[in-house]
């Protein structure tokens, strides 16, 4: 099959997501083409069958605004001719999901029939998509695609509750390559055989508000006090400098360490004892999978799909994201006990097993195929 995907390029979870897949796709013997206003961070090794097309946005001294959903939609009626392009699939729903729409009626003029899928990630839903300047455009998209898919059943419940849909919803969760953690796994342990006399605590996130990173510092903060720990924060984004003056004034900037972006999140995560992700919403929750993954155990919110991977009691604990005090004696009751440790660490491993690549991907191939059927 021949698939075009379009994402956001950057370090967020959808773009990630659709990195991923696409380049799993290409190893299960389709032809993927890329299609973003610059190359996806994770995108690597493009080849004959892996490629990416960069929508360029002219400006003009009459633009307030660039009109990114024009050029993105003449991009994809190009890629889709040019490539004979089979099934287009959209990551998260604004704006991408309405320049399908268009390309989709653009490309009918030349007869050509081309269907659409749309993942929705969460906040193109649960934060940005239902402000009234968005909604009803992001309605229509939505039920003009020919297949919706959404990534965990507590999107699909808000996506239903808070639009009017008229399409069947399909559940798809993200996923990781669980090879690549097991091989990283090893790797450290040649690297560092001796287990550390201080806890790792990590975060992994893009810091905007909904991370909720002031509450990842005063957990922190709580451990420390009780257990000799460091605290690894990795990633960018507009709450970094409130998350370092916070550490300043707690008198714990020594402990902590700000990493920036990295492409290989399971080379910091293998060393952790513990994850922490207190969001205020989360449709999924891809970097507490990753944790759990590299075997780390996650204290998390207990919002949208975060329940859903992070199993109370088994894999980490959940609790209100406002609820700094539960979280911090709950991460210090999982450090406190080596053997409560190791259990933790395995159960949260055997739970990100079930959402390995080699099982999810598939889900996508039988989708494509079906919105194939959908238009014959
Ligand atoms: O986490 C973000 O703010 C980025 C955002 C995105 O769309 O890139 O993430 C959303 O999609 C991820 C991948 O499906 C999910 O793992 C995240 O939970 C979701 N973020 C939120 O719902 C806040």
């Amino acid at each position: 099959m021949k698939i075009a995907i379009v994402c956001y390029p950057t370090f967020g979870g959808s773009g990630v997501m659709a990195t991923e897949l696409g380049m799993s796709l290409v190893d299960h013997g389709h032809e993927v083409h890329f299609i973003a206003y610059k190359k996806p961070v994770r995108l690597i090794d493009l080849n004959q069958k892996l490629h990416f097309h960069k929508v360029n946005v002219p400006d003009y001294p009459l633009f307030s605004f660039v009109p990114y959903e024009l050029a993105l939609s003449t991009k994809l009626v190009d890629v889709v001719i040019n490539n004979r392009i089979d099934v287009l699939h959209v990551h998260y729903a604004i704006p991408h999901a309405y320049a399908a729409y268009m390309a989709k009626k653009m490309l009918k003029e030349q007869s050509i029939n081309i269907p659409i899928v749309t993942t929705l990630h969460g906040t193109d839903i649960t934060l940005v998509g239902n402000h009234p300047s968005y909604k009803t455009a992001v309605t229509f998209s939505i039920n003009k695609s020919d297949i919706v898919t959404c990534v965990s059943k507590s999107l699909k419940e808000d996506t239903l509750d808070q639009f009017d849909i008229k399409k069947r919803i399909e559940v798809i969760p993200n996923f990781i390559d669980i090879n690549k953690y097991i091989v990283q796994q090893d790797l450290c342990l040649q690297e560092n055989p001796v287990q550390s006399k201080e806890f790792i605590i990590s975060h992994v996130s893009n810091f905007r508000p909904v991370k909720n990173i002031t509450n990842v510092i005063k957990i922190f903060y709580n451990i420390q006090k009780e257990l000799k720990a460091k605290l690894l924060m990795i990633g960018e984004g507009p709450d970094k400098s409130s998350a370092e003056d916070l550490c300043n004034e707690l008198g714990i900037s020594h402990l902590v360490e700000f990493l920036g972006n990295t492409n290989q999140v399971e080379k910091n995560l293998c060393h952790s004892d513990l994850f922490l992700l207190p969001s205020s919403a989360e449709s999924f929750g891809l970097a507490a999978l990753e944790a759990m993954a590299s075997k780390v155990p996650v204290i998390s919110s207990n919002t949208g799909g975060l329940p859903e991977i992070n199993i109370n009691g088994e894999t980490g604990y959940v609790e209100n994201f406002e609820d700094v005090d539960q979280m911090s004696k709950k991460a210090i009751s999982i450090l406190s006990d080596r053997k409560n440790l190791e259990n933790f660490k395995n159960k949260a491993f055997l739970k990100a097993m079930e959402y390995d690549i080699n099982n999810i991907v598939p889900l996508y191939e039988k989708t494509y195929q079906k919105a194939l059927d959908s238009i014959k």
